[in-house]
């Protein structure tokens, strides 16, 4: 894994950037979130995707150090963000985090010296995780978790559904949304299996007091449906897709 050793260079010299898409309410329109992404321009290969190197730093152990990297990047863009007036004050940061990042040995110290030198609230950041990275390390990811959202950070559940799903981690895990495969939303305006899942998962989230958002929202049909089944956040290329930071300066109008 010759990409290993370029990634390793590429987070000391912070080549990499951060895109951000925005999580919306699907009543008004209002930004209420921002999910951090990673992105990797190799000076010979050109545009690595996310999903390849993200994958090499898993397999090579960089994973927890991307991912920090990722998460103080982007504590400072979105503290910066909100203090130029581009995203609204209350808006969150969410960032991905890999299965290897769960563990005791993730120092998750600076985290909370990282929000407090920006400003942004600790409540503003949102560390998406997926049921498999759990699995891998349940014991010890919840322990972490938890001792997070004591310091008043936030976990959402990603690609929820696609996972091996234990319920139990509902019942066990300090979570605030559970985020709808996008898989699950492209499928709800024509297959009733993909509706009966996404209302199961509603009613589910409604049931034990998290919130929800859909993934992947492409059309205004999947929009207004969403809407019916009462999901009240949710993300896609309906509002916009991943931006640099610098493209939301300027300030921008998502509703469609
Ligand atoms: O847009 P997209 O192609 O960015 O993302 C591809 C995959 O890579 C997604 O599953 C996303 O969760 C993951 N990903 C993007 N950025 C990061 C990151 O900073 N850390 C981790 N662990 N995964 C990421
Ligand atoms: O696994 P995670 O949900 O973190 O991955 C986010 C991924 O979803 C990124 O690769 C991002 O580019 C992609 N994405 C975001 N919005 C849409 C969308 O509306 N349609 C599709 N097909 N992909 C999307
Ligand atoms: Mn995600
Ligand atoms: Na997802």
């Amino acid at each position: 894994y010759a990409l290993s050793a370029d990634l390793r260079a590429a987070l000391a010299a912070e080549v990499l950037h951060l895109e951000y898409q925005p999580i919306v309410d699907l009543r008004t329109g209002a930004v209420v979130g921002m999910e951090a992404l990673a992105r990797w321009t190799h000076p010979e290969r050109g545009p690595v995707p996310p999903g390849s190197f993200v994958t090499v730093a898993e397999i090579t152990g960089l994973a927890p150090e991307l991912d920090r990297w990722v998460l103080r990047r982007a504590v400072f863009e979105m503290a910066a963000l909100r203090e130029a007036g581009a995203v609204p004050p209350d808006a969150y940061v969410a960032v991905n985090l890999s299965a290897a990042s769960l563990t005791d040995a993730f120092d998750f110290g600076d985290l909370l010296s990282w929000t407090r030198s920006s400003g942004l609230p600790p409540t503003q950041v949102v560390l998406e995780i997926t049921e498999t990275a759990i699995m891998q390390n349940a014991d010890a990811a919840v322990a972490l978790l938890r001792r997070l959202r004591e310091q008043g950070f936030r976990v959402a559940m990603d690609d929820f559904g696609t996972g091996y799903s234990s319920l139990a981690y509902l019942r066990d895990l300090p979570i605030s949304a559970l985020k709808i495969d996008r898989s699950f939303v492209a499928g709800i305006t024509e297959r009733r299996d993909a509706l009966a899942i996404v209302a199961s998962i509603v009613e589910l989230a409604r049931a034990v007091g998290v919130a929800v958002v859909a993934e992947g929202v492409e059309t205004p049909q999947q929009n207004a449906l969403l809407r019916r089944l009462g999901v009240v956040t949710a993300q896609g290329w309906l509002w916009s897709t991943a931006v640099p930071a610098s493209a939301l300066s300027s300030g921008r109008e998502w509703l469609n």
